[in-house]
């Protein structure tokens, strides 16, 4: 724990000196019972962005002590981008711990989903990353879903120790403690949360009982992950906020798809067979023939045809590379743009391209519908 009293929204050291540093708050302010900076003001009320310049470096230095403590380890991801949201190295924070795996965000996922398979799907990526937890478990923190199965599995599993809520950024870690202490606590505290990376800005102690607490932490920036390639604009019409409605397309060979101008999806070769699309409502799914694409993509980019990006925005976008993908028949697969969503194949076998904004991963999995 720091010196200085911590701002009560996301951690970060109080200080009453400069204005234009992070922390900062009135004297006046100061005084209170649970204090928040100007920075958890601005977001809480105005819905500001909430960009600080913090390294990676500080976040995991931060995280980096949870190894030689005994403590349950809940590591929370974002189910609609779970590799997106992996938190790469995560062995190293945990060092023997126990680790609880909290896939949030399932109100995104449309309702047809088989959440035993899921769970299923999770447990084996995990595995392939390196990671076993002791128990997966599935959420939604902003629409109060699967909170009960939550708490049980943290009862169960954290042997009256302390608990470490970790996880790359925007997973919805303060959601999720903010949900349980709305729920089951009776803290006044409410920790900030927001649309934008980098919310929470140090580790946050909230007590459980006398000898052991709950920790909010930083998340860690995923640099590959598409909220940093976008801007605050883009990023809400990129990120659904509501269940995803799967779209159907049936396509012929040589056609193309494209996720507004963040991705384009070419059917190269196969039979007809169709070709579902899991995005945000917000992102314009335009169809047209393949040979069209590349000059379709150059002059509407930006408009309404193909949007987001939006007008100028364009420009911070990185420069499209393609990926090619053999999907072989009889079974349906996703492919998975990190970030944005993904798109299942219809099972005939495929010959397909995709271009997405380079740095962004994309990836092929077993359909999850
Ligand atoms: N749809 C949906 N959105 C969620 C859920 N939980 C959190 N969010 C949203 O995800 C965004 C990020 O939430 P935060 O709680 O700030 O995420 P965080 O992991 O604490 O982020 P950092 O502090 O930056 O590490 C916010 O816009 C939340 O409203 C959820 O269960 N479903
Ligand atoms: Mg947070």
């Amino acid at each position: 724990m720091t010196e200085a009293r911590q701002c009560a929204g996301c951690g970060v050291p109080l200080q009453s000196e400069d204005k234009q540093k992070i922390g900062y708050v009135p004297t006046s302010t100061m005084e209170k019972e649970n204090p928040i900076c100007q920075r958890c003001f601005k977001i809480k009320h105005y819905n500001e962005v909430a960009q600080v310049a913090m390294d990676d470096e500080d976040f995991i230095r931060i995280l980096n002590g949870i190894a030689g403590t005994k403590a349950l380890v809940v590591n929370v991801v974002d189910i609609f981008d779970f590799n997106g949201s992996w938190l790469k190295g995560l062995h190293r924070f945990v060092g023997n711990n126990p680790v609880l795996l909290v896939g949030n965000k399932l109100d995104l996922l449309p309702k047809a989903i088989n959440p035993n398979r899921l769970v299923n799907w999770m447990k084996y990526q995990s595995k392939q990353l390196g990671l076993r937890p002791v128990d997966v478990v599935l959420c939604s923190a902003s629409k109060g879903m699967g909170m009960e199965r939550f708490i049980q599995a943290l009862g169960e599993h954290r042997n009256r120790q302390d608990v470490y809520v970790v996880g790359a950024t925007n997973v919805g870690k303060s959601t999720l403690i903010n949900r349980i202490l709305k729920e089951y606590g009776e803290s006044e505290v409410e920790l900030t949360t927001s649309r934008f990376p980098g919310t929470t800005l140090d580790m946050i102690e909230i007590p459980i009982d006398k000898q052991t607490s709950l920790y909010d932490t930083p998340g860690i920036i995923n640099r590959d992950q598409i909220v940093h390639m976008v801007t605050a604009e883009d990023l809400k019409l990129i990120s659904p906020e509501k269940t995803v409605n799967p779209k159907i397309f049936q396509l012929n060979d040589q056609q193309t798809l494209f996720l507004g101008g963040m991705a384009r999806i070419d059917f190269v070769k196969g039979d007809r067979q169709s070709f579902v699309v899991y995005a945000s409502n917000r992102i314009t799914i335009h169809r047209t023939k393949l040979e069209k694409a590349e000059e379709l993509y150059t002059s509407h980019v930006g408009t309404d045809l193909l949007s987001p990006p939006t007008g100028e925005n364009v420009k911070m976008l990185p420069p499209m590379r393609k990926r090619s993908f053999k999907i072989e028949s009889g079974s349906k697969k996703d492919i998975v743009i990190s970030g944005l969503g993904w798109i299942t194949v219809g099972g005939a076998g495929a010959l397909v391209d995709v271009y997405a904004p380079d740095g962004v991963s994309v990836t092929i999995r077993e359909a999850l519908i």
